[in-house]
């Protein structure tokens, strides 16, 4: 698939530092020492219904990751799946009476739009579940091979007790496991099973569903997280440096992504770092398709909301929080904008080198994207207040947090 268009991000004098970043594994802060060229994976959206805030939210998260590494004169390869198709995008398009395909590309092309307009850096591969079938079915034949996998009525499960590190991602224990697994795609109580939590590798063709080749295994279709497995180590491979999503996919889907992996590679991890962001609420819920209660950046962008300002509201808050969406986080966001505006609206003002080094530092620390936004928030009032005399500091102010934040003023 093709992603979508680059905003360019403006070089910065002098250099960036190493990020330092949450992993959940771990349960603590690393710090990345990526090659010259870092590797990102970020999971995608599955797509049935519009970008909402939250998904705007955990993917500002993992821009600000690139831009991070970019600013340490790095290269980044960025890889992102589309789970074009799965369970809930097919209920979808049969609730709707819509072809699943016409629906998948729908949301796909207004994604790309929404991350677009949102100054999103896009991924150098954009990758869907249905274009990585081949590459998926070998591997679930390897898992069957190895003795990793088995068969329930034509279906291919994957057995979690293959893998010795299971667990080692998430650190949950059976019973809450359990209980997420039933809530995120999961069939625990399907009788049969090895062990409730083994997640599918392949499906067995169900009739008026769509199915493909797949050698040995049968016609069917792929489970959810050897698909990433899969988009993943062909494009990076094993120990690439960060794997993203949001708090949601520590469990089932990173867990067991990390050991379909293990059996596959003998190694542990796949990414260096597990990287989770927070949960985006709106009136107390957790944002999501299947609640419903969701705003949509494309509502807001034909309401003719800046997504300058829609960036600034998801900036104000840590990519680790949970946080709640509501018409004042947009208020503070067009407020915010506007004294910025205003602040590198001069040819002069107070210094911002030091400014430069500020955000860098919160960003390289654990991503503290508000820190940053404090920063900046400190140099446009002294601008207001007192102006200043350096040549062309509001410029360099400008470029910083176009290339660090990516925030076009
Ligand atoms: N296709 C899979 C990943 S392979 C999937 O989870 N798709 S999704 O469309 O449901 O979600 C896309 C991304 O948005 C995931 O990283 C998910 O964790 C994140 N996300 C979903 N809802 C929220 C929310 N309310 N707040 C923050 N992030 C969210
Ligand atoms: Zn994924």
């Amino acid at each position: 698939m093709y992603a979508w268009p680059a905003s360019e991000v403006p070089a910065l004098p002098g250099t960036g530092r190493d990020l330092r970043i949450h992993d959940t594994a771990t349960g603590g802060l690393v710090t990345l020492e990526p090659g010259p060229v870092a590797r990102l994976y970020v999971c995608g959206i599955t797509p049935y219904d519009a970008t909402h805030l939250g998904h705007a939210a955990t993917y500002n998260a993992f821009d600000l990751v690139q831009r991070v590494w970019l600013d340490t004169k790095r290269q980044v390869h960025y890889v992102q799946n589309v789970t074009d198709v799965d369970d809930p995008l097919l209920e979808r398009a049969e609730r709707d009476g819509i072809d699943w395909v016409a629906l998948a590309e729908k949301e796909t092309a207004l994604f790309r739009e929404d991350m677009t307009a949102l100054r999103m850096l896009p991924p150098r591969q954009y990758i869907g579940a249905v274009e990585a079938i081949p590459g998926i079915v070998p591997l679930v034949e390897r898992l069957r091979d190895a003795g990793a996998a088995y068969e329930l009525d034509g279906d291919i499960y994957f057995s979690v007790e293959a893998d010795p590190n299971f667990g080692k991602v998430s650190h949950l224990d059976a019973a809450a496991m359990r209980v997420l697994s039933a809530e995120r795609g999961g069939d625990p109580d399907r009788p049969g099973k090895k062990n409730p939590l083994d997640p599918m590798l392949w499906m067995a063709a169900r009739p008026g569903e769509p199915s493909w080749d797949g050698a040995s295994l049968g016609r069917g279709r792929p489970g959810w997280h050897i698909e990433c497995v899969a988009i993943a180590l062909d494009h990076l491979g094993m120990g690439f440096d960060v794997q993203g999503g949001g708090s949601d996919l520590a469990f089932p889907h990173h867990e067991m992504g990390a050991s379909h992996a293990q059996v596959l590679t003998g190694e542990f991890p796949m990414a260096k770092a597990y990287v989770h962001a927070g949960m985006v609420a709106l009136h107390g819920e957790k944002m999501s398709k299947s609640k419903g209660n969701l705003v949509f950046v494309s509502t807001l962008r034909r309401e003719g909301v800046d997504p300058v300002a829609i960036r600034l509201a998801l900036l104000a808050h840590h990519y680790r929080a949970d946080w709640e969406w509501t018409d004042q986080v947009l208020q503070d966001a067009v407020a915010r904008l506007g004294r910025w505006r205003a602040a590198v609206s001069r040819p002069d003002g107070p210094p911002a080198e030091a400014l430069v080094e500020e955000i860098r530092t919160a960003l390289a620390h654990d991503l503290d994207a508000p820190a940053a936004l404090a920063a900046v928030d400190r140099w446009a009032a002294l601008q207001e207040e007192q102006g200043g005399t350096d040549e062309g500091a509001p410029g360099v102010v400008s470029r910083a947090v176009d290339a660090l934040l990516g925030v076009a003023l």
